[in-house]
């Protein structure tokens, strides 16, 4: 074969690519129009007996030297990249992605912003067990100058017979300790029919890792005006964190703060293994404020502060910590809860660590 005849073949070989190219495109178009008569119609994009026709279409007209297989494989490929082009489509849509919103969703909590720059903290007891134990971890925290408070009064644990948090006993000893330290409430909500008496309670809603698909609540929280704290399920991928907090914002509440707090593993080291580069993903996909609970990502005191410099260094708007007066005789989560004097530790080598860094604009 003479070089002219080969580069002539090559030319050829060149064109059809980029006629290829022109039809798969213009079928991607004719599939996106599909799509979206679809939407308006309410169905399915996703049509498998379509696919099979099309299919035995191509089949019958083969004529080769591709075998039937190959044949297959390929349109089953650019059948598949036009609905990915279409779900891509839709992620566009999400009322909490970034392409929506370009800005940053600043969050308020009683006048104070979440997601603005400075890094937020979110400390308290995991569970609210008294007055007097509230009030002193409270105190604690007020004395740092810091303006929010966890505490659960509902408690969706492991076990019926574990201890159940104190009800809505503990959501008023919650507000009485928010209002006499001036710390602004987060507690963990479970079902809908708690969510209207606690409105008066709480200034955050959290809804927990267990709950997060709990899609009745995520709704009733999306008709509240109350800021939520949303916690990544612990076996929720990230696509499905975003979802979740898509139905609070769909139901009209932009106050959303995501939360990661470990996910689980083969890994036993930790409770959950920490899934620090979600943070920048969240922070990509979606314009809303992400904080990383390091008690229960961790579930090893020793693990805190590394994993909340973590944290802050990689771009997380908020870090959550558990803190206890006595986390020896503490009725959940006794293992990781810091006492104060661990507190004061933790929270001043933090404060250290975000200076030397320049982490706290
Ligand atoms: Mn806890």
């Amino acid at each position: 074969m003479s070089h002219q005849i080969l580069e002539e073949l090559r030319n050829q070989v060149d064109d059809i690519n980029l006629e290829i190219l022109n039809l798969i495109n213009k079928r991607a178009q004719l599939v996106e129009e599909i799509g979206k008569a679809k939407e308006k119609q309410g169905v399915n994009r996703f049509d498998p007996l379509r696919e099979r026709h099309m299919l035995d279409l191509i089949k019958e007209n083969n004529e080769g030297p591709l075998t039937e297989g190959s044949v297959s494989h390929i349109f089953k490929e650019i059948f598949k990249q036009a609905l990915d082009l279409q779900q891509t489509n839709t992620k566009k849509e999400l009322l909490v992605s970034r392409k929506r919103k370009k800005e940053d969703t600043i969050v308020n909590v009683n006048g104070d912003p979440i997601g603005q720059g400075a890094p937020s903290f979110v400390f308290g007891p995991c569970a609210v067990e008294s007055f007097e134990q509230t009030d002193a971890v409270g105190a604690e925290i007020a004395k740092k100058g810091l303006k929010l408070m966890r505490g659960g009064a509902y408690k969706p644990r492991t076990s019926p017979y574990d201890f159940q948090g104190l009800g809505l006993e503990g959501l008023k000893i919650l507000k009485e300790v928010g209002q006499k330290h001036g710390l602004g409430i987060v507690s963990e909500i479970v079902t809908p029919t708690h969510l209207e008496e606690a409105l008066d309670y709480i200034d955050v809603i959290q809804i927990g890792a267990r709950n997060m698909q709990n899609f009745e609540l995520l709704k009733a929280a999306g008709q509240t005006n109350k800021p939520v704290l949303l916690k990544r399920g612990l076996a929720a991928t990230i696509d499905e964190f975003i979802h979740a907090a898509e139905y609070i914002m769909s139901k009209g509440n932009d106050q959303i703060i995501l939360c990661e707090r470990g996910i689980r593993t083969y890994e036993r080291a930790t409770r959950n293994t920490l899934d620090i580069s979600a943070v920048p993903i969240l922070k990509q996909e979606t314009h809303l404020p992400v904080f990383v609970d390091v008690t229960h990502s961790t579930g090893r005191r020793d693990l805190l502060l590394p994993c909340a410099k973590a944290a802050i260094a990689i771009g997380a708007d908020g870090v959550m910590a558990e803190v206890h007066p006595d986390p020896a005789v503490a009725l959940s989560d006794s293992q990781q809860q810091m006492d104060f004097e661990t507190f004061d530790h933790f929270y001043e080598t933090l404060q250290k660590f975000m200076k030397s860094h320049e982490l706290n604009a």
